[in-house]
């Protein structure tokens, strides 16, 4: 599963590239809030889309770089940092005027009707099932895929009372994580999962989810542990970098990473 965790840097990088993020001196005293898909109101969701479609249209590289995830153990903070560097993307190159979106897929599965889930309106959301393009190489039968998951569910379990981050995130990265790269699978799946746009809405989720179970707790707000590689001989530490393959001319350290509501971070979730 792990495998589906290499990084497309094309998705991101246009001409815009991320500059050093200093550590904020300022305290996070009104931070946005990142609200549930279903939050939004239609303008706001076209809002999204339409920034969302204008990032990609930003021009590329001549190359695709595609770099596989390298630190099993920062796959979290890495993908926090990530996706609060598309979200300044959205802004500063688009001028996108909301905030990164979630997708709470437990409210799909819950209900057993992910398939119909609005984030695949066709209208409101980011599609429908596609079309079969006669392709046979898996992730490529269709133009546009979600895959028949109406009966999976993926609720995830909130409480997590006395795991330590090592485990949560081992539970977090295994089951929901993966799974829905790979139930959506087509672009989601492999190396390009960053150019499905519903990646940011979905590490989104999973971030929120990471926020709940530290909470406000300085404990957990600073629980780090686990392994680098998945051989697990490179101890993680908070003091840690993590790569950034280009699309930042600094790396940011683990610790900038913790806590939503410090150093370079200034956000909550409509839910947690
Ligand atoms: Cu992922």
């Amino acid at each position: 599963m792990w495998s589906y965790m290499v990084v497309a840097t094309t998705a991101l990088i246009g001409t815009a590239l991320g500059t050093a993020i200093p550590r904020a001196e300022s305290t996070c005293t009104e931070p946005v809030v990142r609200k549930e898909w279903r939050e939004l109101t239609t303008s706001e969701k076209a809002e999204y889309i339409r920034a969302a479609v204008c990032l990609r249209k930003l021009p590329q590289p001549s190359t695709p770089r595609l770099t596989r995830h390298p630190l099993r153990g920062q796959l979290l903070p890495w993908h926090r940092w990530y996706l609060q560097l598309h979200e300044n993307l959205l802004r500063t190159e688009c001028g996108f005027t909301g905030t990164q979106p979630y997708w709470d897929w437990s409210l799909d599965a819950d209900a057993l009707n992910t398939y119909h889930s609005p984030v695949f309106d066709p209208v409101t959301g980011f599609g429908g099932d596609g079309r079969r393009t006669g392709s046979n190489v898996p992730g490529f039968e269709r133009c546009v895929v979600d895959g028949p998951f109406a009966n999976t569910n993926l609720t995830l379990a909130m409480g997590w009372p006395d795991m330590n981050f090592s485990d949560m995130a081992n539970m977090l990265e295994g089951l929901p994580h993966a799974q829905i790269h790979s139930i959506i699978f087509g672009d989601m799946g492999p190396a390009t999962s960053p150019n499905e746009p519903l990646f940011f809405l979905h590490h989104a989720n999973v971030d929120r989810a990471w926020a709940k179970w530290q909470g406000r707790n300085s404990t957990r707000l600073a629980d780090y542990t686990g392994f680098q590689d998945s051989l697990k001989t490179i101890t993680a530490s908070i003091d840690d970098t993590m790569p950034v393959m280009a699309l930042a001319d600094n790396e940011p350290m683990v610790k900038d990473y913790m806590d939503i509501q410090a150093g370079p971070l200034c956000y909550t979730y409509s839910s947690l």
